[in-house]
């Protein structure tokens, strides 16, 4: 049986998930063609997800059977298959060893350092300041490395370079310009900038190798919201309009979609309202009827027959713990909008 294509969750900025992206586009991968990218919120995994990974994190590789859930084991997984610019094929043994070695320092050490250096409110009590003194002097042992060719390994990029720039690229966002302004990194700041202007960094961080809004899973349901109706929502502490223009009460249900209607949901009813002033409600319908509420799958107009399709109903007001998460809707979900087999 054909598996069907490969599936990926990833996640936008995470140096992770960018590293995976390069290494599967180097290899020649195409969301839409044949991989799925489904573009994950960290605040609302999806339950597909949690089910193949017990852990969560993103990247997360789906191929066949198997599931890959660490972004290393992705990049091998995709080189192993095509490694046109040889980021792993024709190095030594030895030099194969270095590759590791700079890898470990930058998924340990220096992930720590710029953790604490980048995000010190996370780290109560932690001074940032030591941690960006430490990450820089990670980073003067690169430029070392990357004075004579250009590269961590000479002079042409290896896995080892695609897998730390998107942590360094990281580094420099906490300052950029203290950071640009350093005067003992010279080789390690063009190695960066070479990355942050090339295309294989521009490619990965844009349509089709990002979604504009997370995956919609056909296990959630969902509801498009203006954002003053749920901001009002909030204050009161339940949701209940029906649509557009209409309340719970007028209608005896709330309007609902799955995952595959929404589209055709917002092109209908909100084509005219701008992305900040709509929402996609995001609901998880265990937790819908945790709060005692039943949904019914029901034909838009009654007399339409059985072919008709059905949308759910939510009968009842909608409390705001079902609600998953509630962001902007941007009309395009690659991966999902794009015709790839859900
Ligand atoms: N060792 C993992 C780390 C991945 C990781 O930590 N990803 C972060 C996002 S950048 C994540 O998913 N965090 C969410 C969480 O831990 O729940 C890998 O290399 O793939």
């Amino acid at each position: 049986m054909n598996p069907g294509p490969a599936v990926l969750y990833s996640f936008r900025r995470c140096p992770y998930a960018i590293r995976a992206r390069l290494a599967l586009a180097a290899a020649g991968w195409e969301p839409g063609v044949d991989l799925e990218l489904r573009e994950v919120s960290l605040k609302a995994k999806p339950p597909e997800l949690l089910e193949i990974s017990a852990k969560a994190t993103v990247p997360v590789l789906l191929a066949g059977q198997q599931v890959l859930d660490e972004s290393l084991a992705i990049q091998r997984w995709a080189l192993e298959r095509r490694d046109p610019h040889g980021w792993l094929a024709g190095w030594s043994g030895a030099e194969l060893a270095e590759m590791e070695a700079l890898i470990a320092e930058n998924d340990g050490p220096f992930k720590h350092h710029l953790d604490r250096f980048k995000y010190p409110n996370r780290y109560p009590g932690e001074p940032s300041e030591p941690h960006r003194r430490a990450g820089l002097a990670i980073l003067r042992g690169w430029e070392r490395r990357l004075a004579p060719g250009g590269w961590l390994l000479g002079s042409r990029p290896s896995l080892a370079d695609w897998s730390l720039l998107p942590f360094v690229r990281q580094f420099r966002l906490a300052d950029p310009l203290a950071f640009d302004a350093l005067a003992d990194l010279p080789a390690l700041q063009h190695w960066l900038g070479r990355f942050l202007q090339g295309p294989e960094l521009a490619a990965v961080m844009a349509a089709p190798w990002n979604g504009r809004s997370p995956w919609r899973s056909p296990r959630w349901l969902y509801h498009l919201a203006l954002r003053e109706e749920w901001r009002a929502a909030r204050l009161a502490g339940l949701y209940s309009r029906s649509t557009r223009g209409l309340a719970l009460e007028e209608v005896g249900f709330i309007h609902l979609s799955e995952a595959h209607q929404v589209p055709a949901t917002a092109a209908r009813f909100y084509a005219d309202v701008s992305a900040p002033d709509l929402l996609l409600l995001t609901l998880d319908p265990q937790r819908l009827a945790n709060a005692g509420l039943t949904v019914r799958r029901e034909s838009a107009e009654p007399q339409a027959g059985a072919t008709a399709e059905r949308f759910p109903h939510l009968y009842g007001a909608l409390p705001l713990e079902a609600v998953l998460l509630a962001a902007p809707f941007a009309p395009e979900c690659p991966g999902q909008d794009r015709g790839v087999a859900p």
